[in-house]
């Protein structure tokens, strides 16, 4: 174990401590570290988050990272972690196939926790997960999924529109989210491309992020798919330097791509609004291009994640002559989160969407409030996922998402 320093500079003293470990210290423990170190500087908060701990197989790099991402101490075994005494929260930034017994020994430890999506990569797993949450909870625990998108102001925002009857009732829902990170057949197999690490392809890392925000933005659970995957490049080069991020550094040997490439599905809404996905990593071009249009009877809302701090709203009830989409620019301090950053038209970035998820999460625990999206809705997600794979697998049956 790494030597536990004083407080990390700059956290405010006064507050009582809400002292995180974190496993995992790759892409999403960096962006969730960034979280933890800017909420409480930026938005008043009644808990001090601290970071306590930070946990890696590798001792060396996960010193590394903990002296880059602000961490007091390190561990080598999430197990030691979970049982410290001076964790009051474990943060899961793993692949998916460690989710469910992290989770489930933090909160058996009388641990909060937050979970990186999917929140599991089966059904039972996240299923397991949930009961446990409810149980825990019951003592006074939390527990929450990071599904980031919400936080983006401009969702936020615009989840209020919905709420609000601006866009009437809702008869489409229309959402892709595109990269192009596996276009060439020569990069290397790594953990997202392996079902027992990933639980599946761009379906879980993509497509999980989009079906949560299309059911948090209309604001109920999908109720069936019809859905089609495709696995473009079957057998890759197996990777043997380290991976880091979506890259990785050599590789020797070839071995089999175990998840889907890309998932398209359509998929009904209760209310009736009809909806479609579309999740791939070989969209050529397109890096991180999450898009969602709504259209109801009095209107329609626009997002695009690669302009993020913009909305297009279209009005129906204005007069034809005048109506037309025109651009929000979401950087009011009347705009969700924003009340706390900078001056009105300067905007935020990705990195933002983790500092808000801090905070809620931070705020929630205080209050003894459920925090959303709850372990339960991370269990809806998955469900979907399950029966866009079971439609697929039946040439593209519409499948009714399980309760
Ligand atoms: C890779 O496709 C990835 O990093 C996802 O795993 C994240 O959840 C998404 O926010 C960005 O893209």
């Amino acid at each position: 174990m790494g030597q536990p320093q004083e407080q990390p500079e700059g956290t405010e003293a006064g507050k009582p401590p809400l002292r995180v470990g974190m496993v995992g210290y790759a892409f999403m423990g960096a962006a969730h570290s960034q979280g933890w170190r800017t909420a409480g500087r930026v938005f008043d908060l009644p808990l001090n988050p601290v970071q306590a701990v930070i946990c890696g197989r590798d001792d060396a790099a996960v010193r590394v990272a903990a002296s880059r991402h602000g961490w007091a101490s390190t561990e080598t075994d999430w197990r030691a972690l979970v049982e410290r005494d001076d964790v009051d929260l474990v943060d899961i930034c793993t692949p998916g196939d460690s989710h469910a017994e992290i989770a489930l020994a933090a909160l058996a430890a009388g641990k909060h926790v937050l979970c990186e999506k999917p929140l599991a990569n089966t059904v039972e797993e996240a299923a397991s997960m949930v009961r446990a949450a409810e149980e825990a909870h019951a003592r006074g625990q939390m527990a929450m999924v990071g599904f980031n998108y919400r936080r983006v102001p401009a969702t936020a925002q615009a989840r209020r529109m919905v709420a609000e009857g601006r866009l009437g009732r809702l008869r489409h829902v229309r959402v892709t989210y595109l990269q192009d990170w596996l276009v060439d057949p020569q990069f290397p197999l790594t953990w997202r491309l392996r079902r027992e690490q990933a639980g599946s392809g761009s379906l879980g890392d993509l497509g999980a992020h989009i079906v949560d925000l299309a059911q948090y933005l209309v604001g109920e659970p999908l109720a069936g798919v019809s859905a089609l995957t495709e696995t473009f490049v079957r057998e890759r080069p197996l990777p043997t330097g380290a991976t880091s991020g979506l890259s990785a550094v050599t590789s020797a040997g070839t071995g089999q791509v175990t998840v889907d490439d890309a998932a398209l599905f359509t998929a009904r809404f209760p209310s009736g609004a009809l909806a479609s996905f579309e999740a791939t990593r070989y969209a050529t071009g397109r890096k991180n291009a999450l898009r969602i249009e709504l259209n109801g009877e009095r209107g329609s809302l626009a997002f695009d994640l690669e302009r993020l701090n913009e909305l297009s709203f279209h009005d129906a009830t204005e007069p034809g002559a005048e109506a037309g989409f025109r651009r929000i620019l979401v950087t009011e301090p009347d705009h969700p989160y924003l009340d706390a950053w900078w001056p009105p038209g300067h905007g935020l970035g990705y990195e933002h969407t983790f500092v808000h998820q801090a905070r809620d999460l931070v705020h929630a625990i205080a209050e003894g409030r459920r925090p959303e999206p709850s372990f339960a809705d991370g269990l809806q997600v998955q469900r979907v996922l399950a029966a866009v794979e079971e439609s697929a697998e039946k040439n593209s049956v519409y499948t009714p998402i399980a309760v």
